[in-house]
């Protein structure tokens, strides 16, 4: 079974836009922005519905740099698909919302070690402007277990 989420990392003069997730899944780390694609959404859609829902913060330009395949050995019947978008353009300022507290963060400062474990091994790659697709397997603790990290040209979909 495949799962879509978002992901929306939104970027300006050297920093990045992070959230503490305060609480559900992925509570007590730093992660961007996103969730759950919903039925009769494109994953756009999603994406900016989720970056308003979740820092007050509306999207006016993104573009998709990265997607992720996340896999689980306690779910191996399970595909998560997570689109990445960097955020260049939005309105409004970031604030407080019910699950996230947004802080911004230099790019010479991300708290990798209260992020999930594989995003060390592909913010960097983000951070750079690059492209990419992974593949990550992740063992019962949420420890990578495997991984497969590519920068790429040719992701389907390039704005939204
Ligand atoms: O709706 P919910 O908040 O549960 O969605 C999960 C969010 O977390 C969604 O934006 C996708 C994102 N996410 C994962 N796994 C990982 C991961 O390993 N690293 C990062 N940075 N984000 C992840 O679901």
């Amino acid at each position: 079974m495949r799962k879509v989420l978002t992901l929306c990392l939104a970027v300006e003069s050297g920093r990045v836009l992070l959230g503490m997730k305060k609480r559900g899944f992925g509570e007590g780390r730093w992660n961007g922005f996103g969730g759950k694609v919903e039925a009769g959404e494109t994953i756009e859609e999603a994406a900016r519905r989720e970056m308003q829902e979740e820092c007050g913060v509306t999207i006016k330009k993104m573009k998709k740099v990265g997607i992720h395949e996340f896999e689980f050995v306690t779910k191996p019947e399970e595909v998560w698909e997570v689109h990445v978008f960097r955020v260049d353009e939005w309105s409004g300022e970031p604030e407080e919302m019910e699950e996230m507290r947004p802080q911004w963060f230099a790019f010479a400062d991300i708290p990798y070690e209260e992020m999930w474990a594989d995003d060390i091994y592909w913010l960097p790659l983000f951070l750079e402007g690059k492209k990419f697709r992974t593949r990550i397997l992740f063992d019962p603790k949420d420890n990578v277990l495997e991984k497969m990290i590519e920068e790429t040209d040719s992701l389907s979909c390039q704005e939204g």
